[in-house]
Parts: C-alpha cells; sequence; structure tokens
C-alpha cells in the first residue's frame, strides 16, 4: 500500500517474529528509507536496531543473480528455463527410479505464506511425500507440540496488549532485550506505566532482559519441567486451582498432578534457593493476570515440549488463559514461523491446520487439490532427513531460504551428507553462504524489499510484505520458482499461478473447507471474497478472521472456554523432569548454551551487510565467568578453543559474572563464510525432543582452553580477500569494505608477505613500500587517490588489539580527506602504534 504522494509503502520486517509494521521508501540511490509504521498494531511506530537498519542491508553485493549449475570447482550461470527443467528432470527421475520418499524440501520461516503453501502443496499434495521440514523445527516445533496436546491445536491464545494488560510476566527462556526488542520495549513501557507489573525472569544467565526484571531465577539449564511442576503442586496445596474452570473446561489433572508430585528436590535440581521459589509461586497464584513468555530456552530442549506443557498446566489450573492479560506466550522466531505452521509446511502436519490421521481432512484437502496423489501419513523431520540424505535414501533435495550447514546440530554430518547426496538444489538470495557451497544448482529468490506475500507473526497477525524495489540479476519470488518446477513435472493445472494474490486466494479458501463438520481454530472465511486489488491493500489481520478487519483487533483464544480436543477441554499433559541426554563430565565439564546477539540475524546474510549492525558483537565470542576463565587460564579478550566430543571451535573470550560458573554462551551467527572456526552447531550433537523432533541447543557438555598464537594481525580491505589461510581469522563488515581479525603461527615478516600478496591481487593494486617496522609491529598501506585504500597492521604478539587501535584503522579507511602526504597517513595511526 503506497502513499502515492509521499512514497511511503506499508510492508512488514524481514526479521523477528514480532512482525513489525514498517514504512520504506525507495531513494533515488536504491537505497531506502525506513520508519516504523505508527498504524500496526504490532508496534505502533517502534522498530529495533535491526528494523531501523534495514535500508542499510539492500544492497547488490554479494546476491545470487542468475540460476547456477556447478560441478566441482565449475560454475556456469544459466536461464530459468535450463535450471527448472533440470530441476524438475531431476525430481522426477529420482521419484520414479527410488519412489517419493526419495526426496525432500527443507525450507525455511524465512518464506512468505505464499511460497510456503506452494512448496508444501508439491510435496504432499502432488509428489506424494510428506518429507517437506522447515527450520521452523529448530525454533517453534516444541511450542507446536506442546500446544497441540493441551489445546488440540497450534494456537497462541494472546495477544500483544495481554502484555500490556497482565500483572505479572513471567519470561521462560527467552532474551526478549535482544531477540524480541519492540515487545520488550512495550513491556517496559506497560511496567512504567503500571509500577505493579512485576517481572520474572527464568534463564540460566542474566541478559538485557533482567533490565526490567524484579526477579531473576538463575534456574539450571534444563530443569524448567521441575520448577514449574513444582508450582503445579502448589496451586493445588494452597487451593487456588480455579475449580469452576477446571471442572467444566479441562480434563486429565489427576494424572498430571501425580506425574508433578513425583518431581521432588526442587532446590537441588533447579539450583534456586527455596526462599526465592517460594515467592515465586506465591506470587503467581496471588495475581490474577500473569502471562508467561516463553522462548528457545524452552522449546531448544530434549523435553522440550513437556517444558511448554509444564508452563501451561500452570495456567489452565489457575484458568489464567482466555482473558485480558493472561496466557502462555509462545513467541516466535522467524518472521513467518507461524505462517509455515500455518500452511502445515512441517513433515508432520497435512496443512491448514488439518491433520494426518483424520480421514475426512485427507479427503477435502484431495477434493481441493484436485489431487489422487496425496500423502498418506508424515515424513522425516530436519534432523531425521539430514540423517537419511547421509544414509543415502535421500537423493534429491531442495533448500529454501534457509542455511543448514550453518544452523542444524551433527554439522560435520549434515555437510558430509550434503557432499554426498547425488542432487542438491538451493535456493538463496545470497551466492557465497555455507550451503550454496555445496548445491549442485544455485536459485537466485528474491528478498525482502523484492517479494511480495503475507507473514504471520507471534499474535496470529497476518501483514503484507509489499514489493519496494527490483529485484537484481534474474531473480525471482520463490512461489515461482517452484511452480515452474512443478509444472514441468507435469502438475501443470494446479501450480499455473499468475501472482502471489491468486495464491492466497486459494490458501484462504482452503482454510474455510469442511469447517461446519469439523471446526478449526485457523479460519480466514472473512477473507474469501477478497480480489487481487484488496488483497494488495490489505491491512493487518488477525486470525481467526470472521470479517475483514478494517479496524485491529485484539482477538483472544479461549475466552468462550472452548478448546479444540474431541471434548472441547483443554487436556493437562503429565510431565516429569528427565536429565540431559549427554551430561557434563571430567573429560567436558562445562555446559554450552548457545543463542542469539543483539544486532545479528542468525547465519548474517543480511545483518552482516551492516557496518552499523556489526559494531555491537564483531566477532564470534564465548562468554566465560571470571573463575571458570581463572581455572582454565583464560584472560580477557584472548582466544579460546571450545571442543566437545564432535569437535573443537575457536572465539574470543568475554568475561561476565552474568554467565554461571559450569557454563559458558556462544552465539549463533559466525559461519565459515566469515570466520574459519566459529559455527557453535560443530560441537553440538544431534539430541531430539522425542515429541517435537527438535534438537537441544542449549546444553552440550564442552571443555575450553587458551589458544595462544604467535603473531596477530588486522587488515582492512574495501573487498573480500579470497584464499586467506591463518589459524585464526574472522570477517567485519566496515564502511570502507572489510576488517579482518587474524592470529597465525607464521613469524610477523611471513604472515605480512602472505597478506601483502592477498591484499594486492583482491585490490589489483600494489601495496606502497613505505611499510614502518616498529618493535614488534609491521604497518603496511595501500594508498590511493591520497587515502588509504586498504592498510595491514601485522604484530608479534599473542594478545589482541585494543579496540581503540582498531577503531583509528577503520577510521583512517573510512576517511573521505585527503592526506598531502602519505607520511601522514602514518602519524595519524602513530598515538595507537606507539603502544
Ligand atoms: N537479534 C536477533 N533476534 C532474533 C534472532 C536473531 O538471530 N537475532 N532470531 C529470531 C529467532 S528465529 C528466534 S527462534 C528467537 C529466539 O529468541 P530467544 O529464545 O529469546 O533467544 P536465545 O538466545 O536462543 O535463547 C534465549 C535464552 O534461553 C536461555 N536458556 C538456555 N537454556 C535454558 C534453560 O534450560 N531454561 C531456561 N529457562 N532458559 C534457558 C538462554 O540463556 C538465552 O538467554 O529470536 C528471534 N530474534
Ligand atoms: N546452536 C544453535 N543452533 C541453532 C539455534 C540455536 O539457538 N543454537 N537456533 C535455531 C533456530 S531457532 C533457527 S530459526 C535457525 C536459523 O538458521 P537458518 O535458517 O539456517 O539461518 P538464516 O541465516 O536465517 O538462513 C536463511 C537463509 O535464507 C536466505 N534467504 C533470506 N530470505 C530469503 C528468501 O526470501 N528466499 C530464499 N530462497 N532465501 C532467502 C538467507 O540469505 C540465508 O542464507 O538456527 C537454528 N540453529
Ligand atoms: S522487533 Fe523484530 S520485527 Fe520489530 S523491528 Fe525488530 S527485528 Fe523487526
Ligand atoms: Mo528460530
Amino acid at each position: 500500500m503506497e502513499d502515492s504522494e509521499t512514497g511511503w509503502i506499508k510492508t512488514t520486517c524481514a526479521y523477528c517474529g514480532v512482525g513489525c509494521g514498517v514504512e520504506a521508501r525507495p531513494l533515488s540511490s536504491g537505497k531506502l528509507d525506513i520508519r516504523g509504521d505508527k498504524s500496526h498494531p504490532a508496534n505502533y511506530g517502534k522498530l529495533c536496531t535491526k528494523g531501523i537498519a534495514l535500508g542499510e542491508t539492500v544492497v547488490t553485493e554479494g546476491r545470487l543473480l542468475s540460476p547456477t549449475l556447478r560441478s566441482g570447482s565449475s560454475e556456469e550461470e544459466v536461464d530459468w528455463k535450463t535450471a527448472t527443467d533440470l530441476v524438475a528432470k531431476k525430481f522426477s527421475g529420482t521419484i520414479e527410479q527410488f519412489g517419493p520418499e526419495s526426496v525432500a524440501f527443507y525450507v525455511s520461516g524465512q518464506l512468505l505464506t505464499e511460497d510456503y503453501y506452494v512448496a508444501n502443496k508439491l510435496m504432499k499434495g502432488f509428489i506424494g511425500a510428506s518429507n517437506i521440514d522447515s527450520n521452523s523445527r529448530l525454533c517453534m516445533a516444541s511450542a507446536v507440540a506442546g500446544h497441540k496436546r493441551a489445546f488440540g491445536a497450534d494456537i497462541v491464545p494472546v495477544c500483544y496488549e495481554d502484555i500490556e494488560c497482565s500483572d505479572m510476566v513471567v519470561i521462560v527462556g527467552s532474551n526478549l532485550a535482544w531477540c524480541h526488542p519492540v515487545l520488550f520495549q512495550r513491556l517496559r513501557a506497560a511496567k512504567q506505566s503500571n509500577p505493579k507489573l512485576k517481572v520474572v525472569v527464568v534463564d540460566p544467565r542474566k541478559t538485557d532482559t533482567n533490565e526490567i526484571a524484579d526477579t531473576h531465577l538463575t534456574i539450571n539449564s534444563g530443569s524448567d519441567v521441575v520448577l514449574f511442576n513444582g508450582l503445579f503442586c502448589y496451586l493445588f496445596d494452597s487451593k487456588v486451582i480455579n475449580s469452576e474452570f477446571v471442572d467444566n473446561h479441562t480434563q486429565g489433572l489427576e494424572e498430571a498432578l501425580l506425574a508433578a508430585r513425583q518431581d521432588v528436590q526442587l532446590s537441588t535440581i533447579t539450583g534456586l534457593q527455596s526462599q526465592e521459589i517460594q515467592s515465586f509461586f506465591y506470587d503467581f497464584a496471588q495475581t490474577e493476570k500473569v502471562v508467561t513468555i516463553y522462548s528457545q530456552g524452552v522449546n531448544q530442549s530434549i523435553q522440550g515440549t513437556d517444558k511448554v506443557n509444564s508452563i501451561i498446566n500452570c495456567h489452565l489450573a489457575t484458568g489464567k488463559i482466555g482473558k485480558e492479560g493472561c496466557g502462555p506466550f509462545s513467541v516466535t522466531g522467524q518472521p513467518n514461523a507461524m505462517g509455515g505452521r500455518e500452511v502445515g509446511a512441517l513433515a508432520n502436519m497435512l496443512t491448514a491446520h488439518m491433520e494426518f490421521d483424520n480421514e475426512q481432512h485427507k479427503k477435502v484437502v484431495s477434493e481441493y487439490w484436485d489431487t489422487d496423489n496425496l500423502s498418506n501419513g508424515p515424513g522425516l523431520k530436519a534432523v531425521d532427513m539430514f540423517q537419511a540424505i547421509n544414509d543415502g535414501k535421500i537423493k534429491a533435495i531442495w533448500i529454501m531460504a534457509t542455511n543448514p550447514a550453518v544452523s542444524l546440530p551433527s554439522n560435520d554430518m549434515v555437510i558430509e551428507a550434503l557432499k554426498k547426496c547425488p542432487f542438491v538444489v538451493v535456493s538463496d538470495c545470497i551466492k557465497q553462504t555455507d550451503t550454496t557451497q555445496l548445491a549442485d544448482v544455485l536459485l537466485p529468490a528474491q528478498g525482502w524489499s523484492e517479494k511480495s506475500g503475507t507473514v504471520t507473526n507471534s499474535e496470529r497477525r497476518m501483514s503484507r510484505q509489499r514489493r519496494l524495489l527490483p529485484s537484481p540479476g534474474m531473480a525471482k519470488p520463490d512461489w515461482w520458482i517452484v511452480s515452474k518446477v512443478a509444472q514441468k513435472m507435469g502438475f501443470l493445472d494446479a501450480f499455473d499461478y499468475l501472482h502471489e494474490g491468486e495464491i492466497f486466494q486459494e490458501y484462504v479458501g482452503l482454510t474455510t473447507i469442511d469447517q461446519d463438520q469439523s471446526p478449526r481454530a485457523f479460519n480466514l472465511s472473512g477473507l474469501v471474497s477478497m480480489d487481487e486489488v484488496q488483497y494488495a491493500k490489505m491491512t493487518p489481520q488477525q486470525w481467526p478472521v470472521a470479517k475483514y478487519q478494517f479496524e485491529a483487533t485484539q482477538n483472544r483464544f479461549f475466552a468462550d472456554n472452548q478448546f479444540f480436543t474431541p471434548t472441547k477441554k483443554a487436556q493437562f499433559v503429565a510431565v516429569r523432569h528427565c536429565k540431559q541426554i549427554v551430561e557434563t563430565n571430567t573429560d567436558f565439564p562445562l555446559e554450552l548454551n548457545t543463542g542469539r546477539a543483539r544486532d545479528q540475524w542468525h547465519t548474517m546474510t543480511r545483518t552482516g551487510l551492516s557496518a552499523s549492525l556489526a559494531g555491537h558483537t564483531p566477532e564470534p565470542f564465548v562468554l566465560v565467568h571470571p573463575s571458570t576463565a581463572k581455572h582454565n587460564n583464560l584472560t580477557s579478550n584472548s582466544l579460546a578453543e571450545v571442543s566437545s566430543c564432535r569437535g573443537s571451535i575457536i572465539a574470543r573470550v568475554t568475561l561476565t559474572n552474568t554467565i554461571s560458573k559450569n557454563q559458558v554462551f556462544m552465539p549463533i551467527h559466525w559461519s565459515d563464510t566469515n570466520t574459519n572456526a566459529g559455527k557453535p552447531c560443530e560441537l553440538i550433537d544431534s539430541n531430539i525432543d522425542p515429541i517435537s523432533g527438535q534438537p537441544e541447543f542449549k546444553s552440550t557438555p564442552v571443555t575450553i582452553k587458551a589458544k595462544d598464537y604467535n603473531t596477530i594481525a588486522i587488515v582492512v580491505c574495501r573487498n573480500k580477500l579470497v584464499g586467506l589461510q591463518a589459524s585464526y581469522w574472522c570477517l567485519q563488515k566496515v564502511k570502507s569494505g572489510y576488517l579482518y581479525r587474524i592470529a597465525s603461527n607464521q613469524t610477523s615478516e611471513r604472515l605480512v608477505a602472505q597478506l601483502t600478496l592477498l591484499v594486492e591481487r583482491t585490490t589489483n593494486s600494489r601495496m606502497r613500500s613505505f611499510e614502518k617496522q616498529k618493535r614488534n609491529e609491521c604497518v603496511r598501506i595501500n594508498v590511493l587517490d591520497r587515502r588509504c585504500d586498504s592498510l595491514i597492521t601485522v604484530k608479534q604478539e599473542t594478545t589482541h588489539f585494543a579496540q581503540a587501535e582498531i577503531d583509528s584503522i577503520v577510521e583512517l579507511c573510512e576517511r573521505q580527506t585527503a592526506f598531502e602526504q602519505e607520511g601522514e597517513l602514518f602519524s595519524y595511526l602513530e598515538p595507537q602504534i606507539e603502544v
């Protein structure tokens, strides 16, 4: 929707599941002006750092511009016809020879609903298998499974507004301040205006989310079920159960209580003092309006689903659900994790909240899609899917909008599997990622600002992402690419879409079929009569949509006490705490916790392009408690090797009291594309929750030791260095190009020579001869138009560069003013060099 006078176009942020409304205005430079959309009910005009920087990341640098066939080190750019012919032929051929289970799609919450819908329809409806799974398996699967067990459907009952109306917000395993910043801002504002509002954070480490916390329960990793089972028993014993609600609208209380009672030794297992536990229990019991927000500290666990239900049990017991200011609230990670769940693009779902174990559902979907080849049951979930590729059972895979070579556990196996797999197709916007390296066919997809479609946020609100800029090269929308291949596989009529709006219309229709016979929560009947123009102008709609919502609604589920189980009652689930599959031991005495940094998004393919975002955490780091550091001879800012039984990676040590002595924390963002050994998933085994299939990412036994080098270097260059080899390197985007931090065991002379050669090759110019030797330091500058074009500083030292030194190097390379004499360039660096 564009305001034709001012040029502002309404769209939705590319990143997290808060789903903020954005207004964007294309500039003549090709960049975008960005501001928050004041009318969007998710954010009312607010944006976080990542949202504000969206305009900086719409660059063409590094984009995948044309379909590309790869074989060994050779690459051939081809047209769309050749590429889609080939993909269709290979998939059809594989299916013919080995059956429909021999192919798979691995898709993503980064896709739009329309893309997601088409991919799911092709696999389940026409290929006739269910080997389609999404990176949401790594993200939301436990929440989905927990919702289904308790409510009979995958429903997030609350609205964002409930956070603001509540008197107590419990934040479990969520770094809301960094990962859902605008929601965090809303909570902070609510707390300021309602001093009664109590915030409790349940997290083994202290994060920025603690800024607004009244209480921090530094729970032992993996012990949330014990805490919430304890609360459940307390609620019962202190007679604050809502009997009217429990008796009439729930079932399974006794069994759940019996199980909860067996989880004893609360303090020992959670590591919390009984006094803090009791006061948390008391507050939860005595506060009428409680919202419990939970995220990956809950979901990404071998008992993620049980953690979810242990939380929901407490809300059901007290009837703190379906009312203003109340409810369990699973915040979604990705921009469209929720959309993927709606279309059913996870291996164990059919589509549109319909299920494989329901014959009527299968019948209506077959009829609606006009297919006689609908898949009959669930397929392989992400971790099993990659195992099946490794075992040779899956022989062709199509990866769309996700980077499994970085983000899946047992990373070495995943990479090996993709190397072995006879046919690997990757659709991405970016040319160089760890996963695109492993593709036989690369397909260029339109990215945020070019593509057009719908995403659903954490409060079930569907918003439009709109096209703002032309797409570079031959990039196409994901739905178009999938449809073309589907047509060429012989399914012409079912995939002859001309426009994403047609797909959306078909999808809306699907959500309404058979609702009379078996009512489903997910219903968009209010959008059935929408035409293309209305779709183009669609304002945010929160499902269920019975009537087009001209005004933003605040639809809360379960206000009518009706659930989606066969009895229409909510289900208590009996859950018990279980230990980690692999516990810390003498070889691996520490627990590795992994998660996110404030200003980076996942594998950095987009946020990594922004110099301003890179400044917050420029390098892969490991958070270590000072006493753990002392015990392991680690000093602040030194490099350390973190090892598990699977392998070793390297990161910069950050000393902090925010983490416990038995844990270390690493961010997930670095990959082989921007550092040489910084991917935590190399250390993490594929231990999954048996119900949801979601991997444990928060607890891996590791050990840590200092990693010393003889020589360290900083290189700034306008282009990326090709063929850099060093014991440690890491790359950071800066305004003038790229900054490399390097550590090596070579002598400084050799390292200088090697780096000089690389920079000269990369920039196609010569480093000037005015090399300046200091006591233990060598600086070389490449001068262009009397400006510093690139710069190498090497030190014969084992420690790190001080941030001030790095800042002055970066500043020198960014300077637009020419230096009168080249010597001035050096004197500019002098104060820092003279340490
Ligand atoms: N900046 C930024 N924001 C993002 C993303 C990003 O990449 N960058 N990604 C988005 C996505 S897809 C997702 S899924 C979300 C994730 O959002 P979050 O879940 O908030 O983020 P994480 O950092 O993965 O983990 C959250 C917290 O769980 C804690 N934790 C670990 N183990 C346990 C445990 O056993 N119990 C409890 N109670 N807590 C534990 C960790 O210490 C950590 O602070 O963020 C979204 N937002
Ligand atoms: N150790 C550890 N591992 C984790 C986690 C953790 O906490 N700890 N968290 C897990 C979670 S919750 C998540 S969500 C995953 C995220 O992990 P990934 O999904 O692997 O990470 P992304 O970087 O988001 O990958 C998205 C890819 O899609 C591309 N892309 C972006 N937009 C489009 C588009 O429109 N079309 C196409 N075709 N491509 C596009 C991007 O360039 C990028 O290469 O990581 C998981 N892995
Ligand atoms: S909170 Fe999430 S959706 Fe909102 S601007 Fe930030 S990253 Fe984008
Ligand atoms: Mo996620």
